[in-house]
């Protein structure tokens, strides 16, 4: 994996949510030292800078769909972004920008190949407009993923589904809406809670996470950082008590790079506003380290 060149595109979309500052997560990552980082663990570097979405004040809100039109065309160009760098044999690492983005990303990895993914993050993302107590889209990327939801937002790229329930794993969940639960749990996705976790540990769950997605050559991450404590990770929009420790994250991504299957990664939510002295992006770069396969010892 390491003769490899990582291919960094910035996404400062804020416009799948409703708080200020989740547009600057790309910044904060870039000035915590990722590119530095992952190229001292032996990698080439390649930083497209970011994709253009437009500025949150300059878009008219729908009552209903939010920024559902932005949205869509900020994904498009993220899909194509996409598959661009994985027809390149690059691995792409998409920095968010909320978790809408992850429509894009994934659609456009899962273009040629199948591709499994690990869904780390204390929420669902499995709500559909039908379902969602917020409308907020970050809230439906994988509801949208597997086919349900805005037909807009499905169909970016190409038609229909991108995933079925059976390509998804979730590490972490916490936070489920009342019908989310009940879609997610027809779905046929996996879904680790942090019961399971605190009953099992990481490195069995994660094990078994990488069992699960056996039949898949191809690993996408999805990295949401609310999956960890708030205490850790203070700069996130939706915050959500009793998350992953430092460590249990850190053993997450070593065990999911000891794979040597990821082919492409998001590092979402992060929001600079909220966060102390960039301390989130600090622990998402260290995250990045050990998921690109940074080892101790
Ligand atoms: N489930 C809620 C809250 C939420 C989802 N994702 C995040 N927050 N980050 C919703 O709005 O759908
Ligand atoms: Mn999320
Ligand atoms: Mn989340």
């Amino acid at each position: 994996m390491k003769n490899k060149t990582i291919r960094i595109i910035g996404v400062p979309i804020d416009l799948g949510q409703s708080q200020r500052g989740v547009d600057m997560g790309p910044s904060a990552l870039r000035y915590a030292g990722l590119s530095a980082r992952l190229k001292s663990l032996g990698y080439q570097l390649h930083d497209e800078g970011n994709l253009y979405v437009p500025v949150r004040d300059s878009v008219a809100e729908k009552n209903n769909g939010g920024f559902l039109e932005a949205v869509q065309h900020v994904c498009q160009s993220v899909y194509d972004a996409a598959t661009e760098a994985i027809a390149a044999g690059d691995i792409p690492l998409f920095l968010g920008g909320d978790h809408s983005l992850a429509i894009g990303t994934i659609g456009g990895v899962s273009a040629q190949d199948r591709v499994g993914v690990i869904w780390v993050d204390a929420h669902g993302d499995a709500n559909s407009p039908a379902t969602s107590p917020t409308g907020n889209i970050h809230g439906m990327p994988i509801a949208t993923l597997l086919g349900e939801g805005y037909p807009e937002l499905i169909n970016i790229g190409r038609a229909g589904a991108k995933l079925s329930g059976q390509d998804i794993v979730m590490i972490g969940i916490r936070d489920l809406d009342g019908a989310e639960r009940d879609w997610l749990k027809q779905s046929g996705v996996k879904v680790y809670t942090m019961r399971d976790l605190d009953e099992r540990g990481m490195g069995s769950v994660t094990r078994e996470a990488l069992d699960f997605l056996h039949g898949h050559t191809r690993i996408h991450v999805s990295l949401d950082m609310d999956a960890l404590d708030p205490n850790i990770v203070p700069g996130v929009g939706t915050p959500s008590s009793g998350g992953l420790s430092y460590r249990e994250a850190q053993l997450l991504m070593e065990i999911i790079a000891d794979s040597g299957k990821l082919t492409s990664a998001d590092i979402v939510e992060i929001n600079p506003i909220l966060d102390h002295e960039n301390c989130t992006a600090k622990v998402a770069v260290d995250l990045a380290a050990s998921l690109f396969g940074k080892s101790i010892f």
